[in-house]
């Protein structure tokens, strides 16, 4: 029986803009303020989504949330109409218009983690909305994100939901960002590997002294226990803290896998010896053979990686067996990255080819290739109980752009964020699209 690695891109959605919200994340810090474009941001999202499809992978896509969110708003004590929310929101505590109205649920990739089959204890797909607690903005996307992914695979024989982890830092959850799947074949028994940036309760962990680590063990290891995952199939490791105070918010900043191949820079994680050993005994265990990459810092410094976005990139098996890495515009035109990359590809290893996309608009959020996509390995059956409003296709594509220029501004600042307009354009939006992806009901305006 066949599977597939099938890739759920988030479509940018209208309210794209540069708030500066996340702190840990450097180019989300830098380009605070300046303006978008959301309608460029969406097609630069679509024309990937696009280009894979064409290349022959399977592809999908996961719709965005509504904003600005009322809802958030009138839970901190905004009250009127919602225009009125919106206005005196925008008068009194502008920092939280901002947060409910960022269209970070497009960084899909902390959707949720997801256990294909073949790994857990019931044989079905196991999905948990990420809490993603460590960020207003962000905490706010679980509810709306089960409901989507709920949508998405409506099918309880094969797909079992949970809900986010509890809403506290102690089970801080960003979902597959940190979460990489190794396996010979897709529809194998795989490893699950966690990379953790902190421990709540236990103190061996040393923690980074700058910025957040927002992932911990422990809800890892909740993660885990949800999917009846079993131990031989796991292996937990520490993100180097030293790294996360460059910046490197996620580990899929610093590392990438697929199928047998890990791609991660030399000061990724805590104990890497420990780690390639534990990732590579149960590998093989499971008839694999671990192949790591590893990109010395003298070759590209954690600071370039960060910059240029070399690993949140998508490694990709190809049907002729070799790996494909699709790296954003950054990595061409960072000199170490591309020339690292050149001597990769020429090494005769794994990784063949390298494709260039052009993701400014997400990247200046710090958002790449890797984060603009979940991940959900699928047996042939289990795919064909995916809901196929949600499958990429050439006309599908072409629908989605229209419904784009339809739809989207193509300048946003923070003022603009304030015109209640912008939320009237946004539920338009949001209401058609529920159609075009035959998702029933999965918005607060839609369920009032
Ligand atoms: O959580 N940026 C996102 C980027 C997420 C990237 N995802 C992965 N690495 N998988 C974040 O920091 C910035 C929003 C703003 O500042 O407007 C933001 O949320």
């Amino acid at each position: 029986m066949s599977a597939f690695e099938m890739n759920f891109d988030g479509l940018v959605g209208p309210t794209h803009n540069y708030g500066g919200l996340s702190y840990g994340n450097v180019a989300s810090q830098s380009n605070s303020q300046a303006g978008s474009n959301p309608k460029e941001a969406a097609k630069q999202g679509l024309a990937k989504m696009k280009a894979l499809m064409d290349m022959g992978f399977q592809q999908g896509v996961l719709a965005p949330q509504e904003r600005p969110n009322v809802a958030v708003l009138r839970s901190l004590g905004f009250t009127g109409t919602d225009a009125q929310v919106i206005e005196k929101a925008a008068k009194d505590a502008m920092p939280l218009l901002v947060a409910s109205c960022s269209a970070s649920s497009m960084w899909t990739a902390n959707a949720c983690t997801v256990s294909p089959s073949a790994d857990t204890a019931d044989g079905r797909v196991h999905f948990t909305a990420a809490n993603l607690n460590c960020k207003f903005h962000r905490s706010i996307e679980h509810p709306t994100t089960s409901r989507v992914l709920g949508a998405m695979f409506a099918n309880e024989q094969h797909f079992v939901h949970h809900a986010a982890l509890p809403a506290v830092g102690q089970f801080g959850d960003e979902g597959a960002a940190n979460h990489t799947r190794f396996c010979k074949g897709y529809g194998d028994a795989g490893v699950e590997f966690f990379v953790f940036g902190r421990s709540a309760f236990d103190g061996r962990f040393p923690a980074p002294q700058r910025y957040p680590a927002r992932q911990t063990l422990e809800a890892s290891q909740a993660v885990a226990r949800l999917h009846g995952l079993s131990d031989d199939g796991v292996v937990y490791a520490q993100q180097n803290p030293a790294v996360i105070d460059q910046g490197v918010f996620h580990n899929d900043v610093i590392a990438v896998g697929n199928g047998e191949v890990l791609f991660y820079h030399q000061d990724a994680f805590l104990d890497t010896d420990k780690v390639l050993a534990e990732l590579g005994d149960k590998l093989a265990r499971r008839g694999g053979n671990l192949q790591a990459i590893c990109v010395p810092r003298e070759a590209v410094s954690v600071e370039d990686a960060v910059k240029s976005y070399l690993f949140n990139s998508q490694l990709l098996s190809r049907a002729d067996g070799g790996m494909l890495l699709i790296v954003p515009e950054e990595c061409r035109n960072n000199a170490n990255v591309w020339n690292y990359l050149q001597r990769l590809t020429a090494s005769g290893g794994p990784i063949k080819d390298v494709q260039v996309f052009d993701l400014k608009q997400s990247m200046q959020n710090g958002g790449g290739p890797a984060c603009l996509r979940l991940r959900v390995a699928l047996k042939e059956q289990e795919l064909a109980a995916v809901n196929p409003g949600v499958i990429m296709t050439a006309s599908l594509y072409d629908t989605l752009n229209l419904w784009v220029d339809t739809h989207y501004r193509d300048r946003l600042s923070e003022s603009d964020l304030a015109d209640p307009q912008l939320l009237n354009e946004c539920r338009t939006a949001l209401d058609e699209l529920t159609q075009i992806l035959k998702l029933g009901a999965v918005y607060p305006f839609q369920l009032a």
